[in-house]
C-alpha cells in the first residue's frame, strides 16, 4: 500500500468517525429520553434561549469552516505542481501583498464577530429577565451539599430550609440567589440553565423555569474538595396546586412520633445530632433563641433566622426530599417523580449505611469541620433513629 492510499483511508475514517458521532449526539439531543446533564435538550425558557444561541453560532461557524475547506481544496488542486515538475522549476508565480484580499479578510471576520457580539449581548440580556411574581429562592453551597432557603411570605424570615432538591412551581419564574458558605462551588442544572458560581461573601442571581412539571438533575462544576465529583442537586418541578401543597407541609412542623422506637429515635436525636443539625419543634434552638448550634459569624446567608441550620442538611422535613447525602443516596425505592410528594417505601437501608459511616458513603473530612463525622452508633440506635427519621415528611 503507498502512503498516499494510506493516508487516504485514515482521512475516510476520520470523517466517518467525525460524522456518526456528530449524528449520535444530536440524535441524544432530539429523542424523547432526557439524558440528565445534556445542555442541548432544554426544558425551560433560558436553556432554550442558550440553545437558539448555541446553533446560530454553530452555524454561521459551519459556513465559514465549509468556505475555508472548499477553497483550500480548490486551491491544492489549482496550484499543485505538475508531476513532470520533479525540480520545481515550475512552481507557481510567488505574489505578496494584494490589497484588496487583505482589506476582505480583515472585514468580513469583523463584520461576523460582531454578529455573533449582538446575538451573545442580546440573549445575556434575555437570561436575566424575570417576571414580577418570580419566586426568590437563596441557594447555598456547601461542602458538598446545597441548601435552599425560602421566604414565603416575603417578610424578609426565612421560613423553609431545606437541602439538596429544589423545588418549585412549573412554568413560574424563580430567581436564585446563589451563595456559598466555604468554598467556590458552581450551580449547574444543564435542562433549565447555564452554570451560575457560588462564591463566599458574594450573590450571584439566576433565573429559572421549567415549561412542565418535571425532575431535573444537576453537578456542582466548581472543583470544591473531596467529594465535589459527587455534589448533585435536583429541581423538583410540581404543577402550581401541588407546590402549595408542599409549601403548606414545608411550613408546619411533623407530627410528633407515637410509637416507642420512634420517641426513643426523637430522644437520641436531641442528644447527638441537634448540635449540627436542625428540626423544627425539636432542636433546642426553638425554645432558646439565642442557642446557635454552631457559632460561625461567616454564615452569611440569612442572619438571625430561628431556622437556621447552620453546617449541616436542615432535616425537618427530611422524607419531603427523594435524595440525601447531596443527592448521592436515594431516600425511596422509587425513583424521584413530580406526581407523587412521597414515593412509596423509605429507602432505610440507605439511611442505615449513612449513620453506620457517613465517610464510607462519600469522602469527607469531619475532623477538619467538613462533613458528618462517624457517630459510633450501635445498630439499635441506628434502628431507633431511622425509625424517627421517616416520620419527617
Ligand atoms: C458534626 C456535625 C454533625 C453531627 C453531630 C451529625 N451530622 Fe448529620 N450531617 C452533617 C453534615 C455536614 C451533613 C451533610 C453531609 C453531606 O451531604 O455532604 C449531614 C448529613 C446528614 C443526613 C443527610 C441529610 C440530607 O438531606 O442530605 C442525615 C439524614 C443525617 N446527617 C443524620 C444525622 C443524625 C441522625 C445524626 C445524629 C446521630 C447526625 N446526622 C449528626 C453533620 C452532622
Ligand atoms: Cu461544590
Amino acid at each position: 500500500m503507498t502512503n498516499k492510499t494510506k493516508a487516504m483511508i485514515w482521512a475516510i475514517v476520520a470523517t466517518v468517525v467525525f460524522i456518526v458521532s456528530g449524528w449520535l449526539m444530536l440524535r441524544g439531543a432530539t429523542s424523547s429520553v432526557t439524558f440528565p446533564l445534556n445542555t442541548l435538550s432544554p426544558h425551560g425558557v433560558k436553556a432554550d434561549y442558550i440553545q437558539t444561541l448555541t446553533y446560530w453560532v454553530f452555524g454561521i461557524a459551519a459556513v465559514v469552516f465549509l468556505l475555508v475547506e472548499v477553497a483550500i481544496i480548490w486551491m491544492v488542486v489549482r496550484f499543485r505542481a505538475e508531476d513532470s515538475d520533479e525540480e520545481g522549476q515550475n512552481e507557481p508565480r510567488q505574489v505578496h501583498g494584494i490589497t484588496s484580499l487583505e482589506i476582505g479578510w480583515t472585514i468580513v471576520p469583523a463584520v461576523i464577530l460582531a454578529g455573533l457580539a449582538v446575538l451573545n449581548v442580546n440573549t445575556i440580556l434575555k437570561m436575566e429577565d424575570a417576571s414580577a411574581d418570580a419566586i426568590e429562592v437563596e441557594v447555598i453551597g456547601q461542602q458538598w451539599w446545597w441548601e435552599f432557603r425560602y421566604d414565603t411570605n416575603g417578610d424578609g424570615e426565612v421560613d423553609i430550609i431545606t437541602a439538596n432538591q429544589l423545588v418549585m412551581p412549573a412554568d413560574h419564574d424563580v430567581n436564585l440567589k446563589i451563595q456559598s458558605n466555604d468554598v467556590i462551588h458552581s450551580f449547574w442544572i444543564p435542562t433549565l440553565n447555564g452554570k451560575k458560581d457560588a462564591v463566599p461573601g458574594r450573590t450571584h442571581p439566576l433565573v429559572l423555569q421549567s415549561y412542565e412539571p418535571g425532575v431535573f438533575e444537576g453537578q456542582c462544576t466548581e472543583f470544591c474538595g473531596l467529594s465535589h465529583g459527587v455534589m448533585r442537586m435536583q429541581v423538583k418541578s410540581l404543577p402550581e396546586a401541588e407546590y402549595e401543597d408542599w409549601l403548606d407541609i414545608m411550613t408546619t412542623n411533623p407530627d410528633d412520633p407515637s410509637d416507642a422506637d420512634q420517641i426513643a429515635g426523637q430522644e437520641l436525636f436531641v442528644q447527638q445530632c441537634t448540635g449540627c443539625h436542625q428540626i423544627n419543634g425539636i432542636s433546642p434552638g426553638d425554645e432558646d433563641p439565642a442557642y446557635t448550634p454552631i457559632p460561625d459569624p461567616d454564615y452569611g446567608a440569612t442572619v438571625g433566622s430561628a431556622l437556621s441550620a447552620q453546617n449541616a442538611p436542615n432535616l425537618t422535613h427530611l422524607m419531603m426530599r427523594d435524595t440525601f447525602a447531596g443527592s448521592l443516596l436515594a431516600l425511596y425505592d422509587e425513583p424521584a417523580s413530580p406526581e407523587v410528594m412521597n414515593p412509596g417505601i423509605p429507602n432505610t437501608n440507605n439511611l442505615k449505611r449513612w449513620l453506620r459511616n457517613p465517610e464510607e458513603v462519600k469522602p469527607m473530612d469531619p475532623e477538619n469541620g467538613q462533613g458528618m463525622p462517624n457517630m459510633g452508633l450501635s445498630e439499635e440506635q441506628i434502628d431507633q433513629l431511622v425509625a424517627y427519621l421517616i416520620t419527617l415528611k
